[in-house]
């Protein structure tokens, strides 16, 4: 029998400035995500969303460069605590964002009971500063960093450990858009990152394989963060921070049925679709669309 699929929204958008990746979770769900995986014989369960609380005014810094800081912590827990119980009945976790400052929960709640978690993490960013390297003090560009242990107590400590992933179980995919920080840091850490140049030179097939075989060396489960700002702008026009030249559509699909044919993705979440800057839907379709190869959909 095929594992049990639950969906949880997490309609936040505090991570960031560009209002509207709040609805990002409705998008997806009326593009079809249920029934594209039921389509499929998932037994799919949606369990909705999480509650975002809201700050009085939005974007405010601390005095360490976090905006909304207190908010993006509250809703990050609760999502750690659904998405371990989503694990612990042995359901497939399936989130939906949201901007990308929740993958600190997500990463919680799957890595609780876990030795070592592998990650993918398919974005034009590293998602790797911190409150002192941040340009912006937007949290979506901090989760990695944190999940690895690095930044505010108050969000490496979320789910009540820290690290959550060790840096050498990491890959990130489809890189264009780093800090000086954030190089610093894949290179002290040993962070493997395989940048629009090495999709270019050695092709996405290639780029897959490789990745696969690093997130399962010694791993005991592997989670795929998916921010839709990897994609090239022309193919996911619908994101707060797009960065021309990325992977295409079709070249994120390949990246999907890699992961679908190796059967190696035990959670994953499909973050910052914005509706408000996209264009008919097509962000939402997309990730509906690769959701489906993720989970084994065949052209022929
Ligand atoms: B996303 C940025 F400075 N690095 O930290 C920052 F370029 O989750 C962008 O990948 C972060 O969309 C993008 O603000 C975060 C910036
Ligand atoms: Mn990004
Ligand atoms: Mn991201
Ligand atoms: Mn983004």
């Amino acid at each position: 029998m095929k594992q049990k699929i639950t969906i949880i929204g997490v309609p936040m958008d505090l991570g960031q400035m560009r209002r509207g990746v709040d609805m990002g979770p409705s998008v997806i769900r009326y593009a079809g995500v249920v029934e594209r995986l039921e389509a499929l014989g998932y037994e799919v369960e949606d369990r909705g969303d999480i509650q975002i609380g809201r700050p009085s005014r939005l974007d405010v810094k601390n005095d360490q460069n976090l905006k909304d800081l207190d908010v993006v912590v509250k809703a990050n827990q609760m999502l750690a605590d659904e998405v371990m119980d989503i694990v612990s009945e042995g359901a497939f976790p399936l989130i939906l964002g949201g901007d990308h400052s929740i993958a600190i929960g997500s990463l919680a709640g799957t890595a609780k009971d876990k030795e070592n978690l592998g990650v993918i993490w398919y974005d034009a960013h590293g998602d790797l500063n911190t409150g002192e390297t941040s340009p912006s003090g937007n949290i979506h560009g901090m989760p990695l960093a944190a999940s690895i242990g690095l930044g505010h107590e108050n969000l490496t400590s979320i789910g009540g450990f820290s690290p959550k992933v060790k840096p050498e179980n990491i890959v990130i995919i489809g890189a264009r858009s780093l800090d000086e920080g954030e190089r610093i840091l894949i290179k002290e850490r040993g962070i493997h990152v395989y940048t629009m140049h090495e999709i270019d030179r050695l092709g996405m097939s290639k780029v897959m394989e490789e990745a696969a075989e690093i997130v399962t060396k010694n791993t005991d489960g592997v989670h795929l963060s998916l921010d839709l700002d990897a994609l090239d702008p022309n193919d996911a026009p619908g994101v707060g921070t797009p960065v021309i030249g990325g992977p295409t559509y079709r070249e994120t699909h390949l990246a999907m049925e890699i992961l679908a044919e190796k059967n190696i993705i035990t959670s994953a979440e499909f973050v910052e679709v914005n509706p408000i800057l996209d264009v008919k839907n097509q962000t939402a379709e997309a990730a509906v669309a690769l959701i489906g190869s993720l989970f084994g959909e065949k052209l022929l």
